[in-house]
């Protein structure tokens, strides 16, 4: 028998939720193993270079972080059932896009409902937060893991633009993100028909591991977007379920030229609620990128972000911290586009303009994101 490949994460992970709905889709053995254990700390640690999750050990013992970086092993080696890229120019391009924004442009309501509603979310993430804490820990010791574990991702939530400013806000923005898409699911079993892509993936994270899980928001998605919460199922779910009544039925994904409405409404939703972010991101980083004179990037360890940077968001001037993971993601989206032939090209600008989109697809940094040893570096 063939030994099947590890992963190390979290229920409550939102990129471990990722990778773990990819796996299952595609009928691939696999163990999860907690991250607080000591196999997790002791062999994968170190060669991780960092505590981070999720990450996935093959069967040859080769170690893989990055939720993105692990589902192309896995569509390279050729265990995907259905591609998750798109074969037509306009869907992979719309699909790199709610890779991107589903992956890093939903961690305000993720945070905002998973760590201001302590009366009722609190007993549950203190489980939660068992599958992180080192084994064997009781009483006072392991309320004191908890308190410092939380305590970090309570700050991360401020540090992506959670605060009692925008408390508001974020809760109406991620209403009305809600209802688009519980619209566009009424006639779609996924974002872009009738299988998951690299665009459902990035929207899974969030919209799972927090949103469909932590009891405040779980409540919230079921009385008022039931057919997300649906899709969230159908996520996980090794088998296929038919629907007869989704006028979307069998495999196939929209038509380059027949994007429904619901779906360049949630194009809208992105651009509104993401555009000025990342591009703020982008400038943050070009003007960082000049200063650095004296030393040079390619050698640079560059952690989880590289300095925080202010714009406005929704009628608030927001802090938020520049993280060039999400230019790693960034290029995804014009590497593709610029790819295309000329014709192509002109029919994703067209899309992209009509939803408010097109400058994202002109943000670029002067040097390149590139993965290095497990880390995000930038490149020569
Ligand atoms: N880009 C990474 C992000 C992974 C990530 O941020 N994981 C979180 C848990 S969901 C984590 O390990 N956080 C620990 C930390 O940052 O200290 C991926 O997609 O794998």
């Amino acid at each position: 028998m063939t030994k099947p490949h590890l992963l190390y994460g979290m229920a409550g992970s939102l990129y471990t939720g990722k990778v773990r709905a990819y796996m299952r889709q595609n009928h691939i053995p696999f163990v999860e193993h907690k991250a607080g254990g000591k196999g997790f700390s002791g062999q994968i640690v170190p060669k991780v270079g960092r505590w981070i999750i999720p990450v996935v050990e093959t069967p040859e013992g080769e170690v893989i972080q990055d939720g993105t970086v692990i589902l192309d092993y896995f569509e390279a080696s050729g265990a995907s059932k259905k591609s998750i890229y798109p074969k037509t120019p306009v869907m992979r391009a719309v699909a790199h896009l709610f890779e991107l924004f589903g992956s890093e442009g939903l961690l305000r309501p993720a945070m905002h409902y998973r760590w201001n509603f302590d009366e009722i979310n609190l007993p549950f993430l203190r489980t939660v937060f068992g599958d992180v804490l080192p084994n064997g820990l009781t009483g006072e010791a392991k309320e004191q893991a908890f308190l410092h574990a939380s305590g970090r991702m309570r700050k991360a939530a401020v540090a992506f633009g959670v605060t009692p400013e925008t408390f508001d806000t974020v809760v109406g923005s991620y209403a009305d993100f809600l209802g688009r898409f519980n619209t566009h699911l009424q006639q779609t079993p996924f974002l872009l028909g009738g299988h998951a892509t690299i665009g459902d993936f990035g929207l899974f994270g969030p919209l799972y591991a927090h949103l469909a899980r932590d009891p405040k928001p779980l409540h919230l998605m079921q009385t008022t977007a039931p057919r997300v919460f649906r899709w969230t199922e159908r996520m996980n779910m090794p088998e296929t379920f038919i629907d007869e009544e989704v006028e979307q039925v069998g495999d196939a994904l929209f038509a380059d030229n027949e994007i429904p409405g619901t779906l360049k409404s949630l194009m809208k939703f992105a651009a509104e609620e993401y555009l000025g972010e990342i591009a703020a991101h982008v400038e943050f980083a070009n003007n960082w990128l000049a200063e650095q004179t004296g030393s040079d990037p390619t050698k640079m360890g560059l952690g989880r972000g590289i300095g925080m940077t202010s714009f406005d968001w929704r009628g608030h001037e927001i802090t938020t911290a520049v993280m060039p993971y999400r230019f790693f993601l960034l290029q995804r989206l014009t590497d593709w586009v610029e790819s295309l032939e000329d014709k192509d090209r002109m029919a994703v600008g067209a899309l992209f303009a009509e939803t408010g989109l097109a400058s994202i697809l002109d943000l670029k940094t002067s040097r390149r994101v590139i993965r290095k040893d497990h880390l995000e570096v930038w490149a020569d």
